[in-house]
């Protein structure tokens, strides 16, 4: 079989789905007939067991299990991949997932969440296979654009797996498959993804407390409903007539922030590390208005990008549902950069070019209007069509903040955020962990939750902050060891994999303080030289 379904068209589709990239070739599919036994079945558990990637591809291709069609492939060494067997699996109708088995197992599960709106196996992430993890990822029931909702409006089975089913009923089959080949179950299984992979990773720690040992939620797109509503809001005001942000427009405000905000974390190095310290009232954009309201040129701001800004900093609240929210934006001074407000936001002077705007738009479409023709700019209000929104929301929002089956089952969350995030709000995932910490007490939150805010990093990756931590191996000791993380490191690393900066990874709400030699520009590059501080 092979499905043809690449992301198309739209360059800001990547970026929502930034763990998972392209998809990866398809499987092809002669199937064999499956032998009696498999090349592992022998192993005592004691010790990661080993499997040839040819024997244990050849014993599983063909074979039906856990409701899944297998089809299998040695993909052999490269870069630093190891060689291992790639099982792909079909459960009927559409839902794919892939199981990459490493010749030497650590004995553990790792399931990578996916992007955007998914509609493709997410590729090979390799640092959890080179670990020795048995890794899984699933295109999670669909097959499409990963900016494009139109699976959902006739499909409800579609929309139902997309929402919260995909991952559970994965880990159906993936487990089975783990046993085929291997002999034994994992010992441990962790879920860990970004953007909607984040939110699937909050999907599953409210609705399938039992499911995965540990978690990792990256900038989650767990508010659905609110997220949406706020970028449809932002996207009506950059449309509005005068309203739209060409790159100089942004290069202005950017910095702004950074003239005002970057030193107050001790050090003016491109990062707003201490956000709370840059408020409203020290930035006082209104300052930089042009005098007549109009455009007059890109030293100002017209009265209409003025509320392009209010629009992007404020909270937005719709009608509903307490949940029905998202926190407003901090400024970061990174918004001029490449992959933050320009791709995300305003498109630089035409939003229909936004990331923000192509993916509520569709939501518009499929989802609210459930009319391929609505135009997402004229509809108004947003939050008119209630049962949709209420219908929308039991799909996709993982707004519970109870989660004490979870930890309670001795489950552990490890959340992180960018803190120069243009996609997601940062605000929105403190607000979340804090509504938790109430639901379910401070005791218990501090002895399985952790939150991380990592200064100047973007969406899931990249910006001028180090942007590279080995959370899966904190999230490991913490599950297997009882070793709780506490700070942690974050490295910048360049094309080559060479670490160009370090900062101590701070727990919320600590921030990254310089308390090194001053002017010291290659003292400002190591971690060592900051302490993580309370603003
Ligand atoms: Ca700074």
């Amino acid at each position: 079989m092979s499905r043809g379904h690449l992301r198309r068209g739209i360059p800001c589709a990547a970026m929502f789905t930034v763990i998972i990239a392209s998809f990866s070739a398809a499987v092809s599919g002669a199937s064999l007939d499956a032998p009696g036994s498999n090349a592992a079945s022998a192993s005592s558990g004691r010790r990661p067991p080993v499997v040839n990637a040819q024997m244990a591809c050849t014993s599983l291709a063909g074979r039906n299990i856990g409701g899944a069609q297998l089809t299998t492939e040695v993909v052999v060494a490269m870069g630093t991949a190891p060689t291992y067997c790639k099982v792909h699996g079909l459960i009927a109708p559409a839902l794919n997932f892939e199981i990459r088995l490493p010749e030497v197992w650590n004995g553990k599960l790792y399931y990578g969440g996916g992007g955007g709106y998914d509609g493709a196996i997410p590729d090979l992430v390799v640092q959890p296979l080179r670990q020795g993890y048995a890794e899984v990822a699933s295109d999670s029931g669909h097959q499409g654009d990963g900016m494009s909702a139109q699976f959902a409006k006739d499909d409800p089975f579609a929309a139902q797996l997309f929402g919260s089913l995909s991952v559970p009923t994965v880990m159906g089959s993936a487990v089975k498959v783990v046993i085929a080949a291997y002999g034994v179950a994992p010992a441990k299984s962790y879920f860990e993804g970004c953007s909607t992979g984040g939110r699937e990773a909050l999907m599953v720690v409210q609705r399938n407390p039992n499911l995965f040992d540990g978690v990792i939620a990256r900038s989650p797109a767990y508010n659905w409903v609110g997220f949406m509503g706020a970028f449809n809001r932002t996207a009506k005001a950059l449309a509005a007539p005068g309203g739209a942000f060409s790159p100089a427009k942004t290069a202005l405000l950017a910095k702004h922030v950074l003239d005002v905000c970057d030193g107050l974390d001790g050090i003016v190095d491109g990062v707003v590390s201490n956000p709370s310290a840059c408020t409203a009232r020290l930035l006082n954009i209104v300052a930089l208005r042009c005098p007549s309201g109009g455009d007059t040129g890109a030293t100002c701001f017209s009265d209409a990008q003025l509320a392009v800004i209010k629009s992007w900093t404020n909270d937005a609240m719709f009608k509903g549902s307490s949940s029905y929210r998202s926190k407003g934006y901090n400024l970061t001074g990174n918004e001029d950069q490449p992959m933050n407000f320009g791709i995300w936001v305003s498109g630089d002077g035409d939003v229909k070019k936004a990331g923000q705007f192509i993916i509520q738009d569709t939501t518009v479409k499929y989802y609210l209007a459930r009319d391929e023709k609505a135009d997402s700019l004229a509809y108004s209000p947003w939050d008119q069509n209630q049962t949709a929104l209420f219908a929308l929301a039991s799909l996709n929002d993982a707004t519970q903040t109870d989660i004490r089956p979870f930890i309670d089952a001795g489950g552990k969350l490890i959340v992180w955020h960018g803190g120069s995030d243009a996609a997601l709000s940062v605000n929105s995932t403190v607000e979340y962990m804090q509504n938790m910490q109430k639901a379910v007490g401070k005791s218990r939150a501090a002895s399985a939750t952790r939150l991380y805010v990592a200064p100047g990093v973007f969406h899931c990756e990249g910006g001028p902050g180090p942007d590279s931590t080995d959370l899966l191996s904190a999230l490991d000791q913490w599950v297997s060891k009882g070793q709780a993380p506490a700070t942690l490191l974050a490295e910048k690393k360049d094309a080559a994999g060479a670490v160009v900066r370090s900062l101590p990874l701070c727990q919320y709400p600590q921030y990254p303080k310089y308390t090194g030699p001053p002017d010291n520009a290659a003292a400002a590059k190591l971690s060592r030289n900051y302490t993580c501080t309370v603003p």
